[in-house]
């Protein structure tokens, strides 16, 4: 069976296994929680991880004449029966897929239900190898706690309840909801609901659609399961405008918002932004080695005195390389180059790292950043000129952040991001990409170099680049126009020009 992991090396579908946790910070994580030590509880100095000793399945398991569900469901069963006191009788997991990598290897996921409802996005992964073998886990903590049987709260509230609190964001009266409300179609664990046509609210939303909902535990660090509703809506703002598809986790004990979440999020329009770089304007975006684009790469003639020719830059219009996770390099409505992966700005003065007189490189109108750079300039000559540059630098940090990822640099193995959406590694340490560097190491001569500092997972990595010194530009000015020209050294250093040339 071929499946998007089919030709994934094995470490990189470990990565993934592990980078796949639910976005939403309920529990922690289980991070690399499996043990090949037989000594429990010695994973590492962190005594917070949850140890799980690896182990071969029982000699009654024949790995051989099992298909990879039942391989994993044992598993799941040996790595319960360590922790007795978690599993709940009233627990079960359900196969959400089954993805065959190479060599025979497995990656195998379930959701977990209790009582026949679904844990809100708490999904249960297993990675096996060709063997049968348990090579890597991902879930939450939680689950083999002994906490996790303890009694659950009951559902206080209904369904059309939970759906009242979720119009009232768009000044639903809640009475007028729960009345309007009608029992619809029924699928699966969903129940629809379908609203008087039209339905309008005082705050002049309109609702057309039927809303759907169905009964969930959401895990709560603090709570355990706390039964709940989730619930989609689609909702007009008002009615000129399209309408809004939104989903939501009601407590049904309290009734309050446990989660909310635009679905239209995923390749909207708005976290989408156009750069103008050395780049190429392709769904890949890559960028270009230098200004010369690729005229002197590889070197035409591999002599010295070779001068390329300048190429013009390109609006490049990009949310992230395309790569395994598609996070977006900045948020919507970003008007400065500070994002997830790297704040890019100009280290200009004061003292190392942005402070004021530094420049961030702004938006030129709504989801744009076309500053032109003129290589007939120096490089600091106006702030277009230095917010080109950061755009350019920003630019690279983010489309190598990218390209890394997919081969193994994710939030576990320590790469540089300020959230890591729950999937393990520590965060807060996005870039500081740090243009036209002149405070720092070297301060106050920093030029004609770089440097990169690189502290450990959970601390901002800083790139510093420094200007390079160019030639002096050289003019010659002629009834009152300067004219550029380049330099040489060699031939007469200086001229006599006879009156004769000049025309009257
Ligand atoms: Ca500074
Ligand atoms: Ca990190
Ligand atoms: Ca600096």
């Amino acid at each position: 069976m071929k499946s998007k992991f089919a030709r994934t090396p094995l470490a990189l579908a470990i990565s993934l296994l592990l980078s796949q946790a639910a976005t939403a910070a309920l529990f922690e994580p289980v991070d690399l929680s499996l043990s090949t030590s037989a000594k429990a509880g010695t994973v590492g100095e962190d005594t917070a991880r949850l140890s799980i000793p690896m182990r071969p399945l029982l000699a009654g398991y024949d790995a051989k004449k099992l298909d990879a569900e039942s391989i994993a469901r044992a598993h799941l069963g040996m790595m319960f029966s360590q922790q007795e006191a978690a599993k709940s009788s009233l627990e079960s997991f359900e196969l959400g897929s089954v993805s065959a990598l190479e060599n025979g290897a497995n990656l195998v996921q379930f959701k977990r239900r209790v009582n026949g409802i679904d844990v809100f996005r708490e999904e249960v992964g297993l990675l096996l190898d060709g063997d049968a073998r348990l090579v890597a886990f991902r879930g939450h903590g939680a689950l083999f706690a002994p906490t996790a049987a303890k009694s659950l709260a009951v559902f206080g509230l209904s369904a059309v309840d939970a759906a009242a609190v979720a119009l009232s964001d768009y000044g639903y009266d809640a009475g007028v909801i729960k009345q309007s409300l009608q029992v619809g179609r029924n699928e699966g664990d969903y129940q629809w609901y379908d609203t008087a046509r039209g339905l309008r609210s005082a705050a002049g939303a309109v609702n057309y659609r039927p809303v759907r909902t169905k009964p969930v535990y959401f895990p709560s660090a603090a709570a355990g399961l706390v039964p709940a509703y989730y619930v989609e809506t689609q909702v007009q703002p008002d009615e000129r405008m399209a309408a809004e598809y939104y989903a939501h986790v009601i407590s049904a004990v309290d009734g309050r918002v446990l989660f909310r979440h635009s679905q239209q999020a995923d390749g909207s329009p708005s976290d989408i932004y156009t750069y103008r770089i050395w780049g190429e304007a392709t769904a890949d975006g890559w960028p270009q080695p230098s200004p010369y684009g690729r005229n002197d790469t590889p070197h035409p003639t591999g002599l010295p005195g070779f001068v390329p020719s300048f190429v013009a830059q390109t609006d490049v219009t990009i949310r992230n390389k395309p790569f395994s996770m598609n996070d977006p390099w900045l948020p919507t409505a970003a008007s400065v180059t500070t994002g997830n992966n790297a704040d890019g700005y100009a280290d200009l003065g004061g003292v190392d790292g942005f402070d004021a007189g530094d420049l961030r490189a702004a938006t030129t109108a709504t989801n744009q950043f076309l500053h032109t750079y003129n290589t007939a300039l120096e490089p600091a000559s106006s702030n277009t000129q230095i917010m080109a540059s950061v755009v350019q630098q920003f630019y690279w940090n983010n489309w190598l952040h990218d390209d890394y990822y997919d081969s193994g640099f994710a939030e576990v193995n320590g790469n540089a991001q300020s959230n890591n959406f729950g999937r393990g590694g520590l965060g807060s340490d996005r870039i500081l990409s740090e243009g036209q560097d002149n405070t720092g190491t070297c301060a106050p001569t920093c030029a004609n170099n770089a440097n990169m500092s690189t502290p450990a997972d959970g601390s901002s990595p800083r790139m510093q680049m420094y200007v390079f010194s160019a030639v002096a530009p050289h003019t010659l000015t002629f009834n009152s126009v300067g004219y550029n020209h380049g330099t040489a050294s060699f031939g007469a250093q200086s001229f006599n020009i006879p009156a004769t040339w000049f025309r009257r």
